[in-house]
């Protein structure tokens, strides 16, 4: 921007007559209001006319904000790789992928956006044909997808137990430039690792290798169709697909998929109950179990499948998300009968995951953006850079970004550290814990710091071309699908009580021994929160195990969040005490320890878990439609 403002006060002048006079014509400079006018050449006819006089749009163009290599404008995550995972061929793949996004990808995630998936019901001659027709952009995301690995490199596991966090921050960098591919991705890496964790055997041996491919010709994609318009949440009570079994061992599916994301997939996983001789089913989870099928046969056309139609929703506008009639879908059962939900809860723990990926990319995506807009952009007589308070507000989303970062690097630290084997009991405890913990609160935080991200561009964050808009919109669904975040609290609680607070052991003990090996002494203020916060927590647990269940499900999403920043803070202390850190790592762990990091001690020292306040909450909730 400043070449642009060079050259229009170049060939500037101020005025106090005609059309545009200011307010003032002191002689003050100060009080003089500017009117820019054309230089009387460039405007034939309309000579000495003000600036903006008819067609004339003024010589002041904004430089947008540009995109930069993200791996390369990210010292946390940089760091982060010196510090556990210095591998050259590592750095050097996400660098040149990095320039890969700028140049090419990034553009491919907008045409995904402007052209979204259309349904084709019907041929020219009236034959159903069910096409889901996606954007060419679309289909070239596939292809990179498995060009570069994005599924493959966590099977190949090249990195040992550090290819999850190497396969993870590719995904990272990819996430906001990829038109929501990594909704495909998300759910074709949690069916391979279903499959992988079941034995890769017939009937998906094939599917395995496709789904974990490399070459794009072999490359396939899974679905994840577990929502039925009885259930989103409730997959145990609200699923009503039924699988009648065949002479030859299959099913045939029959019922109604209400969401499936990103239909276009090659194979699905998903779940139904099976039909005993009388045709009668077993209710609840325990009558579920999972199956396996291909999606289209070899011509490419759906099979046993109606496409109902296509979802218009707020945001993931880039993918195809269908209401399916399974009429017949010929499908293998790879779980044992009833053993469904368990067994797809291995999707859900990498979906999850994803999940909470793709919402620090956008995090860090809107970060990457302001702060270069911040030096391009000027207003009140200076660039944003040099407004303090813009720098505090694009500082307190970087603390944000910096602790999320660290919270889900922990997950696919911990989750890599489990398919390797090399996971201790305290570990598996804590990525059964963490895994809903990061899901639900850095889904919080995406929304809200995007939308803070939106307002650092003024209205041009507004401005649907911008591309900025749909980051939020994006960004909005990953509260939301995976679980919501009053479930994933829910998950939460009942990962404690099935482990007997194992989960929660490994957490106390884990975060405790992340303080302990923290010297540093410009973090002790920091130290000596998460610590407080942590006997705090430890003292509340003891007491809540002494009152009914429903003190606890109150207290569900005030326990998660605690559960969150507590061990954010204890992770950005121990990446702070590294000693390759800088100082910002230093400032963004005492700034994050700076919160209230326990809320749920400080809500029920206020009474909001007891049981008058349900009542109360509904009474304030429906006030209006029960007066007479
Ligand atoms: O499909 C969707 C969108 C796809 C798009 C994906 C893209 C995402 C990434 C994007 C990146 C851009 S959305 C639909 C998602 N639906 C859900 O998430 C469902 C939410 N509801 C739940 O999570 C519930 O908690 C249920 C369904 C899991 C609860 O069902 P039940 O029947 O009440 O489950 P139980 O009885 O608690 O658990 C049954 C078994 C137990 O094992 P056993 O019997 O051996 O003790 C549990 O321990 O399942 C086990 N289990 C789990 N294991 C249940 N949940 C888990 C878990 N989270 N992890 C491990």
């Amino acid at each position: 921007m400043m070449a642009v403002n060079r050259q229009v006060t170049r060939h500037s002048y101020r005025v106090c007559t005609g059309l545009y006079r200011p307010l003032s014509c002191s002689s003050s400079v100060s009080m003089v209001q500017k009117v820019l006018v054309r230089p009387p050449q460039d405007v034939p006819g309309a000579e000495g006319q003000a600036e903006f006089f008819r067609a004339g749009i003024g010589g002041f163009f904004q430089e947008r904000p540009m995109l930069k290599n993200p791996f390369l404008e990210d010292a946390l995550l940089q760091g982060y790789l010196r510090r556990h995972l210095p591998s050259e061929a590592v750095y050097s793949d996400l660098r040149v992928f990095g320039e890969r996004l700028v140049r090419e990808v990034d553009g491919w995630g907008r045409e995904c956006e402007v052209t979204p998936p259309r349904l084709v019901t019907y041929d020219p001659w009236g034959c159903r044909v069910d096409r889901i027709v996606t954007s060419p952009a679309w289909q070239r995301m596939k292809d990179l997808s498995a060009q570069e690995g994005l599924v493959a490199i966590g099977y190949e596991r090249s990195y040992g137990e550090w290819s999850r966090v190497y396969q993870m921050c590719k995904l990272y960098l990819y996430s906001p430039s990829s038109g929501l591919y990594t909704c495909p991705l998300a759910m074709t890496d949690g069916a391979a690792k279903v499959i992988q964790s079941l034995g890769v055997s017939w009937p998906v041996a094939d599917a395995f290798s496709r789904l974990t491919s490399r070459d794009p010709e072999h490359f396939w994609t899974s679905g994840q169709w577990m929502t039925e318009r009885r259930g989103g949440s409730d997959v145990g009570n609200g699923t009503e697909t039924v699988a009648l079994p065949q002479s030859d061992g299959t099913y045939r599916l029959s019922g109604f998929k209400w969401f499936t994301s990103a239909t276009d997939a090659d194979m699905t996983l998903t779940l139904a109950r099976v039909t005993d001789v009388d045709g009668q089913t077993t209710s609840g989870s325990r009558g579920l179990s999972m199956f396996y099928a291909a999606v289209r046969d070899e011509q490419g056309m759906v099979q046993g499948i109606e496409v109902q139609r296509l979802k218009d929703k707020l945001g993931t506008r880039q993918m195809p998300t269908a209401e399916l009639l399974l009429d017949g879908l010929p499908a293998h059962r790879l779980s044992e009968e009833g053993r469904g939900v368990a067994c797809i809860a291995n999707m859900l723990t990498v979906t999850r995951i994803h999940n909470s990926v793709s919402a620090v990319a956008g995090m860090r995506r809107v970060l990457q953006l302001a702060r270069d807009y911040a030096t391009r952009r000027s207003t009140f007589g200076k660039l944003l850079r040099d407004h303090p308070l813009h720098m505090q507000t694009l500082a307190r989303m970087e603390v944000e970004t910096r602790g999320a970062f660290l919270l889900v690097m922990e997950v696919c630290r911990l989750i890599g550290r489990e398919e390797t084997g090399h996971a201790s009991q305290l570990e598996t405890h804590l990525l059964r814990l963490l895994t809903p913990v990061a899901k639900l609160y850095t889904g919080k935080q995406a929304v809200a710091v995007i939308s803070e991200g939106l307002e650092s561009f003024g209205g041009q964050g507004y401005i649907e071309d911008t591309g900025l808009p749909a980051m939020l919109r994006d960004a909005q669904v990953l509260s939301i699908w995976e679980g919501t975040t009053n479930v994933l609290s829910l998950d939460v609680l009942r990962c404690v009580s099935r482990s007997s607070g194992l989960v929660l052991q490994a957490y106390f003990t884990h975060t405790q021994s992340l303080l302990a090996a923290a010297s540093l002494p410009s973090l002790s203020v920091a130290v000596r929160s998460v610590d407080s916060a942590l006997s705090g927590l430890r003292e509340f647990l003891q007491a809540a195990a002494l009152t009914p269940p429903s003190f606890m499900e109150l207290a569900a999403r005030d326990l998660a969040y605690s559960l969150a920043r507590i061990y954010m803070g204890a992770l950005l202390i121990d990446h702070a005490s590294w000693e390759g850190a800088s100082h910002s790592d230093a400032y963004a762990a005492l700034r994050w320890c700076e919160q209230d990091l326990c809320p749920v001690v400080s809500k029920a020292a206020i009474g909001c878990y007891n049981m008058k306040t349900p009542p109360l909450d509904a009474a304030l909730v429906y006030e209006e439609s029960t007066r007479d």
